[in-house]
């Protein structure tokens, strides 16, 4: 089993951070055919994004929040959420909002400013502002949370790399502000960080970002 993507992709480090979590180090491979373009990539990736999970089988599973189930249910190792019903509902929430208003939200600031795909400002405007209310809402449902716990949660997966995320692209004013307004965010990733399964998350997305904005800079300078 191993799955497709790459070590600078958020989306890679949720399911990376399961895995490791249950204590499995899942290898990472780039797309087949070389790129995500490539007919074989896209032949078992139904969005054509990454993360997807190749199976030994020869099946594929395609979506991050599908994949982190699968790796909780099927990998031996300690359960990602708790047993209880409520305080599992408690980590969902956190895990949902991270993903669902936050990462969403940052898609077209990714998009738009750092990727530079094309020029968008309204729809930047419109992320940031989605981005803003996911992160007032983690505010109140994280205020008595004490995450990352005793154990890593689903949360922590989702929280982990969209933290590390917002920090690697603060030079961006809005996300900047963000930070600033929303100091428990930071707070989160400094306590994360004392963990070295999250830690390596952090180092490695850093890494991955910077080869690409590299990259980015290069294809710039060359017109
Ligand atoms: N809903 C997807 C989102 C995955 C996603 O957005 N992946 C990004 C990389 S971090 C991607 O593949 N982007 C390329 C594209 O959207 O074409 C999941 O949770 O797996």
């Amino acid at each position: 089993m191993h799955l497709i993507g790459s070590l600078a992709s958020p989306f890679v480090h949720r399911c990376l951070i399961a895995a490791r979590a249950k204590g499995h180090d899942l290898p990472v491979s780039p797309p087949p055919g070389g790129s995500m373009q490539s007919a074989e990539f896209q032949a078992v990736s139904p969005t054509g994004r990454i993360p997807v999970l190749a199976l030994d089988d020869g099946s594929h599973i395609c979506e991050s929040a599908a994949i982190v189930a699968y790796l909780d249910e099927t990998l031996d190792g300690p359960a990602l959420l708790p047993a209880a019903p409520a305080a599992r509902a408690h980590l969902r929430e956190i895990e949902t909002i991270a993903i669902g208003e936050v990462a969403a939200g940052l898609r077209p600031v990714m998009v738009h400013r750092i990727f530079r795909v094309s020029q968008n400002e309204p729809r930047v405007a419109a992320g940031v502002e989605q981005a803003e209310k996911g992160a007032a809402a983690l505010a109140r449902l994280m205020a008595d949370a004490a995450l990352p716990g005793e154990t890593i949660s689903l949360a922590d997966a989702a929280l982990t790399p969209f933290t590390t995320l917002l920090t690697i692209i603060a030079d961006q004013p809005e996300i900047a502000d963000l930070l600033a307004r929303h100091g428990f965010l930071s707070a989160y990733l400094e306590r994360a960080l004392r963990n070295p399964l999250l830690a390596r998350t952090n180092g490695e997305m850093k890494e991955g970002f910077a080869a690409i904005r590299a990259r980015i800079a290069a294809a710039a300078a060359a017109g």
